[in-house]
């Protein structure tokens, strides 16, 4: 286990306060002029955060050798027909890295000394070999690890987030770091439109009915769907008329609505951040028309749960497309997760489910992910396999704690939405996965999502890659939404 993404140390949805770090951490480096400013405060938190992550690392280095993630396909070699549960090859376990939190069992002054200890060895091996400074256009974007950058904009913007959110400085984590970073690069094509746009109106005056004229396009345009929009205009246009507001406050006013209309869902749920319950079986039910990413966001997940301390079992339950198989195979290898499929053509995907149960709870696994497929001859019967798939479920493993996932893609914006929201009947859903952030400008239609099909969103996808997907913060993606704001 490296980081638990499934029980993050954030407010999740909660309002943030923001908190400039008012602990006085021990500086690594010794070289920080006093903060003056909230400018320079940001700027020496994100410096102090960087040193200490980048001594982490490298103390991380030094005893574990890399462990290359599987990444062929095996095809299972049994010719019967059976359903089989191939545990993944024997790739070795995930390197167990120190983790990033404070080392047990030394005081946090011990640790300093020794980061700083270590830090001092590292400037004078330096000095005779000269390293060049990673860069994270050098980093595999698909290595199951993340790697410290340069601390660079994407990084102090990250840190600065984890700070708002009341984060200490000894308490950040280079997963989060990567995965914000990773988030505010893939939104940048919803962005460009919506801040650029926003900037250009907004100048330094007060707000005025124009601005909110040119608001309401901008919202409309990322595909965040009229009822939002709506909300969201009222809101802004009721405290217009209160009070003059200042573009500051404006800002501030209006990430706060968008926030409140994401996490309206997720409040109603009772579940801030969604994670297999421990010490019973989690089902997860991947589903959505084809493909906008259910197979590679069950990958993605099943890497999330192991990273997490989770242990966890795939059912191959895409049974239309012979290649599913392979894929969801693929994916299970890499992160050395059993997958549980049934080789001969046309196997019924219920069928599936019910072997992968019956695996599931013969090895004891928190959380069996289901595949399924996402075209069939017919809508209805990709409809009518799915209700089959979750009465088998709920008649199986009454005691799983069931959580049906509809995957959108967000590219597809609101008409993805109307057309996935087929499902909902179907499928009983219980929250929503929005994929593919990454190069589109309708990330906006996340707000769709909540107020209109009024599902939670659990995950988001910005990427391929395998550490491409974390779960739903409001207030991260708001701020990568108007990052620059
Ligand atoms: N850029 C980007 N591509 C993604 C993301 N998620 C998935 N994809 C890509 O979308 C394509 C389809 O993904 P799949 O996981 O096969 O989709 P699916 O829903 O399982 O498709 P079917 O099984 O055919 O219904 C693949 O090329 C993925 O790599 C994402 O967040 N960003
Ligand atoms: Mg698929």
């Amino acid at each position: 286990m490296v980081y638990d993404w499934f029980n993050r140390g954030v407010q999740g949805s909660s309002e943030p306060e923001p908190t400039p770090s008012p602990e006085p951490t021990p500086s690594p480096g010794g070289t920080q002029e006093p903060a003056s400013t909230p400018e320079d405060e940001a700027l020496a938190w994100a410096r102090e955060a960087y040193a200490r992550l980048k001594a982490q690392q490298e103390l991380a280095k030094a005893p574990a050798p890399e462990s290359e993630p599987a990444s062929s396909p095996e095809p299972t070699p049994e010719p019967a027909p059976a359903p089989t549960a191939t545990p993944a090859q024997q790739a070795p376990a995930p390197t167990p890295e120190p983790a990033p939190a404070p080392v047990a069992g030394k005081s946090l002054l011990e640790q300093a000394a020794a980061q700083r200890q270590q830090r001092q060895q590292d400037q004078d091996d330096r000095a005779i070999t000269v390293e060049p400074e990673p860069t994270p256009t050098s980093v595999s974007s698909d290595s199951t690890e993340p790697s410290l950058g340069a601390l660079d904009e994407d990084f102090l913007w990250s840190a600065e987030v984890l700070a708002a959110q009341g984060r200490r400085v000894d308490e950040v984590s280079l997963e989060e770091i990567d995965w914000l970073g990773r988030l505010r690069r893939g939104m940048e094509k919803t962005r460009q439109g919506f801040v650029s746009g926003l900037l250009d109106n907004l100048g330094d005056d007060p707000l005025t009915p124009e601005v909110l004229d040119d608001l309401e396009t901008l919202l409309l345009r990322a595909d965040a769907g009229v009822q939002a929009t709506d909300q969201v205009l009222d809101a802004l246009r009721q405290r217009m008329n209160e009070e003059v507001v200042e573009p500051t406050e404006g800002i501030r006013f209006l990430k706060e609505q968008l926030r409140g209309l994401l996490d309206v869902p997720i409040k109603a749920s009772g579940v801030s951040l969604l994670a297999p319950e421990r010490d019973r079986l989690n089902i997860w039910l991947m589903v959505g028309v084809n493909g906008v990413g259910k197979t590679t966001t069950l990958g993605k997940l099943a890497n999330l749960a192991v990273r997490s301390g989770y242990s966890a079992l795939i059912a191959a339950a895409d049974t239309f497309r012979a290649a599913a198989v392979q894929q969801v195979q693929v994916w299970g290898d890499r992160s050395d997760v059993p997958v549980v499929s049934n080789p001969s053509s046309n196997a019924d995907p219920a069928a599936v489910v019910f072997d992968a149960i019956g695996a599931a709870r013969s090895r004891g696994s928190d959380l069996l992910l289901v595949d399924t497929a996402g075209r069939l001859q017919t809508k209805h019967n990709l409809m009518e396999e799915l209700e089959k798939v979750r009465k088998i479920i709920d008649r199986l493993a009454p005691e799983a704690k069931v959580e049906s996932l509809l995957v959108l893609d967000a590219s597809q914006g609101q008409n993805g939405l109307r057309q996935a929201m087929a499902f909902a009947k179907a499928a009983g859903l219980t929250g929503v996965v929005i994929t593919k952030l990454d190069g589109t400008a309708r990330g906006g239609v996340a707000l769709a999502v909540a107020s209109e099909a009024e599902l939670p969103i659990r995950f988001i996808g910005a990427g391929e890659g395998i550490r491409d997907l974390r779960p739903f913060n409001s207030y991260e993606f708001i701020e990568a939404l108007l990052a620059g704001r």
